[in-house]
């Protein structure tokens, strides 16, 4: 049966990964399935996003190699948003390579990923060695792997057979790494199995927006009901739709009237997101 009916704090003890423990309880404490993905390229305009958003999400997702003036100040700081505030970290680094090359990429380098990272991803292009590698440096800090085994972008190639076999490695995954799927629906319950086949999978979905359907280079936007009522994802991930307001023109000339729509959008996002979800459960 599917685990998309449950209540996300009954499904907390079907799980053993600790940041996958981590995220659902943070879902249920703030009524919140929002992630917000911060992607702007310097330190000051990424901590201003995630003050201006940590309120009302679950997670913060980014892309840490695009931060201009990257340092292991801006991580530390968002470690302490992190805390502060309730909410998951998750970069969004997309591995791809050899298991011993990604668990360098992921403890070490500029960015030491592992070390503040509550949540990362990978594609398994490269074979189920890749989250042994990962795995390697990130179970004993408690962190969980996200499997790409599908994408939102047209004419991505991650479909049908490929997505089958993303949600088999999970699990046979015996580590306990993996606790979830990129995915645009409940993919490992249209792909049964019955070894490990009861066993529950986060479901995190970008593509989500709630007034425009692309953005001219490929994403495609769906609406948060269409996400997490009809195709039972559990966490919606809004980039553009909720920090777009700072790179229009009038957002670069007034940062601070564009931050309070920031805000705002992320209230929107947060609370379409959770009445999709209360819609889904029959609450
Ligand atoms: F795996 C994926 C995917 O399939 N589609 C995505 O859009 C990841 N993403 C990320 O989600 C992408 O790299 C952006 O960071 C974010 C979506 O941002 P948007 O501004 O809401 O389009």
């Amino acid at each position: 049966s599917s685990h998309a009916s449950q209540s996300y704090a009954s499904r907390i003890p079907h799980f053993t990964n600790p940041a996958a423990r981590h995220l659902l309880e943070c879902i249920e404490r703030k009524k919140s399935n929002l992630a917000v993905s911060v992607d702007v390229t310097t330190k000051a305009e990424l901590l201003a996003v995630v003050e201006a958003v940590a309120e009302d999400v679950c997670m913060v997702k980014t892309h840490i190699d695009i931060v201009e003036d990257f340092d292991l100040d801006l991580v530390e700081r968002l470690s302490a948003l992190s805390k502060e505030k309730d909410f998951v970290i998750f970069e969004d680094r997309k591995f791809a390579d050899i298991g011993n090359t990604v668990s360098l990429q992921y403890s070490s380098g500029v960015h030491r990923i592992a070390s503040w990272s509550h949540i990362t991803n990978a594609h398994l292009v490269p074979g189920p060695g890749i989250i042994d590698g990962l795995a390697s440096v990130g179970v004993l800090l408690g962190r969980g792997l996200l499997l790409l085994a599908e994408m939102s972008s047209k004419g991505n190639l991650a479909g049908g057979e490929y997505g089958a076999a993303c949600v088999r490695a999970a699990r046979e995954d015996t580590t306990g790494f993996t606790c979830g799927f990129i995915a645009m629906d409940r993919i490992h319950e249209r792909n049964p199995s019955s070894a490990n086949g009861d066993r529950d999978f986060l479901i995190l979905t970008p593509g989500v927006g709630l007034d425009v359907t692309g953005d001219g280079k490929g994403q495609q936007y769906r609406t948060p009901d269409e996400v997490v009522r009809v195709k039972g994802c559990d966490v919606i991930i809004v980039g553009r739709g909720i920090y777009g307001s700072l790179l229009t023109e009038q957002g670069k000339k007034d940062p601070q009237h564009a931050l309070r729509s920031v805000k705002e959008q992320a209230e929107r996002y947060k609370q379409a997101g959770w009445e999709a979800y209360q819609k889904r459960i029959g609450a």
